[in-house]
């Protein structure tokens, strides 16, 4: 792994986008391709792929981080936070490699951070009314299957009990991070109970979250996990890690 040269001229952030996959050969090349246009540079983490993931992510022009045995979402998420801490990144940004996530939208989930207003910011996949929807690029493809649909609620729901700092979409993994969010947050959780892991600590530590629309493509050929088990492992996580607040924060 090249080592980019860190004394970056500071007006222009350093932006790193990690992409977490797990067999996703088909459509690597082209986010990778896209992904570049928007950021200084591109880490693939192969989560221990049994097709050509990491020699297509390689041959697109990123780097890649390969686990020899698949970890978890979490896991290799983590990994992407590695990478960035290791390389100095101002601003991470985390898309799925499976063609869900449309990397043109990048610029709009960076924004607040370079502005200042927020250490994580999530694409919506539910905008709420709030949300300026001319950010939104490509037509609106969101046809979420519904029992996806009630499962991510329902656990946004348990995210959102109780507190002020509610989000319309805690599920989604189309996110930006700044350098103190790194910095203050871990990922422990291997799986996709890191999605609410990273949302439910940078609220404890105080870190702003912001909310910007996004479009997301849902292909044919559908999901990977089953959503059952998907949807209750990680509302399992949230219930978790609300109730034992003992959890480490490393700040
Ligand atoms: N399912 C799964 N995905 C993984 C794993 N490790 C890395 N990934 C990647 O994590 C990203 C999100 O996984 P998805 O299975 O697409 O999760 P999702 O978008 O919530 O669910 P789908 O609607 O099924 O696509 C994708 O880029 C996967 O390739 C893993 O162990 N399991
Ligand atoms: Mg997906």
């Amino acid at each position: 792994m090249s080592q980019l040269s860190t004394n970056h001229h500071k007006s222009h952030p350093k932006i790193i986008a990690a992409i977490p996959c797990l067999n996703e050969a088909q459509f690597i090349a082209d986010i990778v391709t896209k992904a570049k246009k928007y950021v200084d540079r591109v880490i693939v983490i192969d989560d221990g792929s049994t097709d050509r993931t990491s020699e297509i992510a390689r041959d697109a022009g990123a780097d890649v981080i390969r686990h020899e045995k698949r970890k978890g979402a979490g896991a290799a998420t983590q990994s992407g936070f590695q990478a960035a801490r290791t390389n100095g990144a101002d601003i991470l940004v985390t898309l799925d490699g499976d063609g869900q996530h449309n990397p043109d939208e990048i610029p709009a989930l960076i924004s607040p951070i370079t502005e200042g207003k927020a250490d994580l910011v999530i694409g919506s996949r539910f905008p709420q009314p709030h949300l300026n929807q001319s950010q939104l690029i490509s037509i609106n493809l969101n046809h979420v299957p519904k029992y996806r649909k009630l499962g991510i609620d329902v656990i946004t729901w348990l995210y959102n009990f109780g507190s002020k700092m509610k989000v319309s979409d805690s599920q989604s993994c189309f996110r930006a991070h700044s350098r103190k969010l790194l910095q203050a947050i871990e990922i422990t959780e291997p799986g996709f109970g890191f999605s609410v892991e990273v949302l439910i600590k940078a609220r404890r530590n105080g870190l702003a979250i912001m909310e910007v629309p996004i479009s997301c493509i849902y292909h044919p050929q559908g999901s990977t996990d089953n959503p059952i088990t998907h949807g209750l492992g990680v509302a399992f996580t949230v219930m978790k890690l609300r109730l034992f607040k003992h959890q480490e924060i490393i700040s």
